[in-house]
């Protein structure tokens, strides 16, 4: 495959980038932080997304060397961000990150991490990491380690695409998570007014498990006012989407922080 063997070049080539997708406090509308998604410049192909190249870098074991240097970037970036944002935000802005199960089971990453972190200067609490469901899913002890060690630290652990997979509710009790991102389908539901009854029901129940286990919800997928406001009603926490902004550059995540401050 030819993107497979041009991927090695492309990161010393610094082909990559990250956009940023805005995080917003679904009770005010502020912004609260981002998320980094990792794109590829193919000098051949244009732009290409992570759909595309996160398989094979994960295949060829590149992931490490790119998930770092993307971990670096956005850490890196959110300490700007917080620089230039000023003691007025309300909260220090944070960076949420993508782990693919080859990085957990890497015996750097906390290490690097932990490296990443003090270099930048950013507080352990403003990074939150994301792992899929599906990636936690029957995991033993020595794969939640690693992630045990960086939620001591203050560092957030988020459970992405929550509501996908088959993990059984009573887990979630063991793993070292603060936050579930429920999947873009459950927002899907919310597109009509009223509601697909049946997740509003699901939602509901989410919400209302995951904060009696003191976990943070955050909403994806949000692309109209009215499952915003529903998904607020039902007492979601934070929300992303093409309603409030698509990925985009770092400064652009700027100036929608500096909107509401
Ligand atoms: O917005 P977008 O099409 O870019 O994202 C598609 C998927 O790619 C998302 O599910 C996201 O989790 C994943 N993704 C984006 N950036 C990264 C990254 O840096 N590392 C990993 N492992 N996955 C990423
Ligand atoms: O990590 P994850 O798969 O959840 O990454 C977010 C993915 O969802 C990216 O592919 C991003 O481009 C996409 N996305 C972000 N906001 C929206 C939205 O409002 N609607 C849809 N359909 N996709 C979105
Ligand atoms: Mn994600
Ligand atoms: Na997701």
């Amino acid at each position: 495959h030819g993107l497979t063997t041009a991927l090695p070049a492309a990161l010393d080539r610094n082909e990559f980038f990250i956009e940023y997708q805005p995080l917003v406090h679904l009770g005010d509308g502020s912004v609260r932080g981002a998320e980094a998604l990792v794109r590829w410049l193919h000098p051949q192909h244009g732009v290409l997304g992570p759909d595309r190249f996160i398989p094979l870098a994960e295949h060829t074991g590149l992931i490490v060397p790119l998930g770092r240097w993307v971990l670096e970037q956005s850490v890196r970036q959110a300490r700007e961000w917080q620089e230039r944002h000023c003691a007025e935000a309300a909260a220090p802005l944070r960076i949420n990150v993508n782990l693919s199960p080859c990085q957990l089971t890497h015996p750097g990453l906390v290490s690097d991490t932990v490296d990443i972190l003090e270099r930048s200067g950013l507080e352990p609490g403003a990074l939150c990491l994301e792992v899929t469901e599906s990636a936690l899913i029957g995991a033993d002890d020595d794969l939640l380690k690693p992630l045990r060690r960086l939620a001591e630290m203050g560092v957030d652990i988020a459970l992405d695409d929550f509501g996908t997979g088959y993990s059984n509710l009573a887990n979630l009790r063991r793993l070292p998570v603060s936050i579930l991102k429920l999947d873009r389908s459950f927002t899907q539901g919310m597109q009509q007014y009223p509601a697909d009854p049946v997740d509003l029901k699901i939602v509901e129940g989410i919400v209302t498990l995951a904060h009696s286990l003191d976990l943070a919800v955050t909403v994806e997928g949000v692309e109209t006012g009215a499952q915003a406001e529903q998904l607020r009603i039902l007492g979601c926490d934070t929300a992303q989407g093409w309603y409030y902004a698509r990925p985009g550059p770092p400064e652009r995540l700027h100036e929608l922080a500096l909107v509401d401050a």
